[in-house]
């Protein structure tokens, strides 16, 4: 929905100053919360032993699979005392200053809408399962917690310096389609993946996507797509190493020597990049090996 008919539909009237709204748990009908149980099953088919633990663990803490659309009010309990992060409802996306506002004060604005049952396979725009069950188990563990605190902090910061589409570009390779190495092999922490029933396999197990060890700069410079499957996953050695990267950088001088667009496409594989290569033996000892690709 475009934020600038947002007092026109029904749900959303009662929209504050910030674009949150009452996430109206008790008007769910019981087709929409089987459609969340539909897609929690179908999930947790194929999520154990391709999803991180820590996003694992944290869907146990809140409880998400107890059956039905989560009440944010109940989940907001638990997160609260684990990282001190609450999940707001908000009816569509929301600007990016309001979006960065949020995260820097760890209020994760999700959606309170959940998608059709002809849309079980893709949505445009991320709905209650996409922003509850892909983003919010991540925020119980508290280093990457912290991460999305930061993020949003910066976020506020790039709007100054006009580089929205850098930091954009970290949180989709981060955030939304992450993959982390574990001493039990590659693991996926990306929202974007572990919401997408496909997504989960192709990202570990799929020939043609690069998997590329994560670099700051690298990743601020890399176009992606929206529309399909990612062609380039970076892959994080811990949520430290993400963390870190947010304090260890001067954010001022990097924007400032970035270029207003970006300079490699989602499918580029540089003499510099550490590229780790597909296969079960790699993936086990989750350490890949040092590559030098022919620039494209
Ligand atoms: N709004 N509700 C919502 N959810 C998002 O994930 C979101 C947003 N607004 C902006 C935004 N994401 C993007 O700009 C991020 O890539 C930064
Ligand atoms: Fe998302």
């Amino acid at each position: 929905m475009d934020p600038a008919n947002i007092y026109a539909d029904p749900r959303t009237r009662n929209v504050r100053e910030d674009f949150t709204i009452d996430q109206g748990w008790s008007e769910y009908t019981a087709e929409e919360h089987g459609t969340w149980d539909i897609l929690y099953e179908r999930q947790m088919q194929c999520l154990p032993g391709r999803a991180c633990d820590a996003f694992l663990q944290g869907l146990q803490a809140l409880d998400l699979g107890k059956g039905g659309i989560p009440d944010f009010e109940q989940v907001n309990e638990e997160l609260m005392k684990l990282t001190g992060w609450q999940v707001v409802a908000v009816p569509c996306l929301v600007p990016d200053d309001v979006f960065f506002e949020h995260l820097a004060n760890r209020r994760f604005p999700a959606g309170n809408f959940i998608r059709k049952r002809e849309q079980l396979d893709y949505i445009q725009e991320p709905d209650v399962f996409h922003d509850v069950f892909g983003h919010v188990p991540m925020l119980t563990d508290p280093v990457f917690a912290d991460y999305m605190e930061a993020y949003g902090k910066g976020g506020l910061r790039a709007l100054g310096y006009d580089r929205l589409k850098a930091l954009a570009a970290l949180y989709w390779y981060t955030v939304e389609f992450g993959l982390i190495n574990t001493p039990h092999g590659m693991r996926i922490y990306g929202a974007g993946i572990v919401s997408s029933n496909k997504e989960s396999i192709f990202a570990l197990e799929a020939r043609s996507p690069n998997r590329i060890h994560f670099d700051l700069e690298r990743v601020m410079r890399t176009d992606y797509r929206i529309d399909d499957f990612q062609q380039t996953y970076f892959v994080n050695a811990s949520f430290d190493e993400l963390f870190r990267c947010t304090v260890d950088t001067d954010f001022g001088p990097l924007y400032e020597r970035l270029n207003p667009c970006f300079d490699f496409t989602p499918t580029a594989a540089l003499e510099s990049d550490r590229i780790y290569t597909r296969g079960t033996q790699e993936y086990a000892r989750a350490g890949g090996r040092k590559h030098n690709v022919k620039p494209v």
